[in-house]
């Protein structure tokens, strides 16, 4: 068994006083710096937008933040601009333990397509590469933690388990967005997707 600590966009856009902020996102960080002793590697997963992404409401004519369009992939949730490319926004929250990352997985850089999971684009068919890097390190148990546990958290997870790697998610160093029910739908779809929250 070689496992990994996945840490899901621990950034400080995400954060108190960033422009998606997660309600007591930065409660999670000693916690999660204390975690990553346990684990063979520890990946890092970066939300990394370019100016104009078309997850931004702004993107859209008289669309708001928070509102749901049809993109060709599936309905996509419209979010305030956040973690663009190289601002302090995007960066990693600043008493994270970056240091201790085997790699560092970027997503969200295609213009035309989010991407809520660490291993595909929004498109569902997109990879980012971390699979690959998974398998040929040997990885075959991941954790998963970070922001938001009913977005980017919720689909790494269930990415994962289809992939076929035993996948846990440690609730307590979660947060969440929980936008219109999101949260509840989450956990069910992690939990029917055999990933184990603990
Ligand atoms: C996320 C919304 C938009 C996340 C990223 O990290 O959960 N949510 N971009
Ligand atoms: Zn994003």
């Amino acid at each position: 068994m070689t496992a990994a600590l996945i840490v899901i966009d621990v950034q400080t856009g995400f954060c108190p006083g960033g422009t998606l902020a997660v309600p007591d996102g930065d409660a999670i960080v000693p916690g999660i710096n204390a975690r990553m002793d346990a684990f063979d590697h520890v990946i890092l997963t970066q939300d990394w937008h370019p100016a104009g992404h078309s997850s931004f409401a702004s993107s859209h004519a008289g669309k708001s933040p928070y509102d749901v369009i049809e993109m060709p992939y599936g309905p996509q949730v419209l979010w305030p601009d956040h973690c663009i490319q190289g601002t302090a926004d995007a960066a990693f929250h600043r008493n994270l333990n970056a240091d201790r990352a085997r790699a560092i997985v970027r997503k969200g850089m295609n213009r035309s397509v989010d991407s809520y999971s660490a291993f595909f684009e929004n498109d569902h068919a997109t990879p980012t590469g971390l699979d690959g890097l998974l398998r040929t390190l040997g990885v075959t148990d991941l954790t998963l933690v970070g922001l938001a546990l009913d977005f980017c958290v919720n689909f790494s997870a269930v990415d994962a388990a289809k992939l076929g790697y035993v996948v846990t998610v440690e609730q307590a160093l979660t947060r969440a967005i929980d936008l219109g029910g999101s949260l509840d739908a989450a956990r069910t779809g992690m939990v029917a997707a055999g990933v184990t929250l603990v």
